[in-house]
């Protein structure tokens, strides 16, 4: 595990690096939102938990993990490019004209995308078709969707938390990134969603609350969220947006940050604080 753990952690570090970097070449995008989620999407691709095989991307016993906020797709996109899916330095194609590295996830253009995300609210839904479509063909493979908080405003989310509950979907694990802000500000001042775990606890759902940039305590939910039996389980993650430069933000006077690239001026110090871990 502590091997594991350092691996994980080094990872983490290194799937950090490369949001940030093609983010500033792009000189677009979402790296903030991309930032918060690393933790979890590390584990689920290197922790041992998703079972994948990127030489064969479309093997009917892999696992799925559908980015439902989709426009965190650079934290998608290097661990991916990272798991050996598309060459490495794809990823600094990121939303050039013509490049499959498209500034959401487009599942017709790049191996590895399970779902073509950015509109949000969409991705439990097709987890949901996932996981019933793993039941009826008898297979065990498990599916993860990946959600906002402020995402959670849209409503179909809560008709396909009522939906995965009634079908008792124990193949079914929902992270949500609960870095506590939306485009336009705190999530809870653009619509108060609290309490979260409740919601999904008075669905008939299984809950978990984490901090989501402890990698220990990501792979404890997950392990836990496998254990399950007969309902689905939701693991609300608690964690920064901007996790990794959050000085540097601070800095900036900025710690929401949506949607904005690193200026070139910034991009020695942004990695210089990731590779300090602070
Ligand atoms: C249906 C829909 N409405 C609005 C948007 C525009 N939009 C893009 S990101 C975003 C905020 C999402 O906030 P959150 O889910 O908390 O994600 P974060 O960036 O904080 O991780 C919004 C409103 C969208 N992509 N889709
Ligand atoms: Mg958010």
């Amino acid at each position: 595990m502590a091997n594991n753990l350092d691996a994980l952690l080094a990872r983490a570090k290194s799937i950090r690096e490369d949001i940030v970097r093609m983010t500033t070449e792009a000189g677009s995008g979402h790296p903030s939102s991309s930032l918060s989620a690393t933790e979890v999407v590390t584990a689920l691709y290197f922790g041992g938990f998703l079972r994948h095989d990127s030489k064969n991307p479309h093997w009917p016993d892999r696992d799925r993990f559908i980015l439902s906020k989709g426009h965190a797709a650079p934290v998608l996109y290097a661990a991916l490019a990272q798991s050996g899916y598309f060459p490495h330095d794809e990823i600094m194609t990121l939303r050039k004209t013509g490049s499959p590295v498209e500034g959401h996830p487009n599942m017709k253009r790049l191996p590895g995308v399970e779902a073509s995300t950015g509109s949000l609210g969409q991705g439990l839904s097709i987890g949901i078709g996932h996981a019933l479509a793993a039941r009826v063909d008898r297979k065990d493979y498990h599916t993860y969707v990946m959600t906002g908080d402020g995402e959670l405003d849209e409503g179909q989310n809560w008709e396909a938390a009522a939906a995965a509950a009634k079908f008792g979907l124990d193949n079914l694990t929902l992270i949500v990134d609960r870095n506590h802000f939306q485009q336009t500000g705190p999530a809870e001042e653009v619509l108060n969603m609290d309490p979260i775990d409740g919601k999904f606890t008075a669905f008939g759902w299984k809950t978990q609350v984490i901090n989501g940039n402890d990698m220990r305590e990501v792979l404890t939910a997950l392990d836990r969220a496998n254990a399950v039996k007969g309902m689905p389980t939701c693991i609300v993650s608690l964690t920064h947006k901007g996790q990794g430069i959050l000085n540097l933000l601070r800095k900036l006077g900025d710690t929401n940050f949506h949607g904005k690239p690193l200026p070139l001026k910034y991009l020695d110090e942004a990695l210089a604080e990731i590779a300090a871990g602070v």
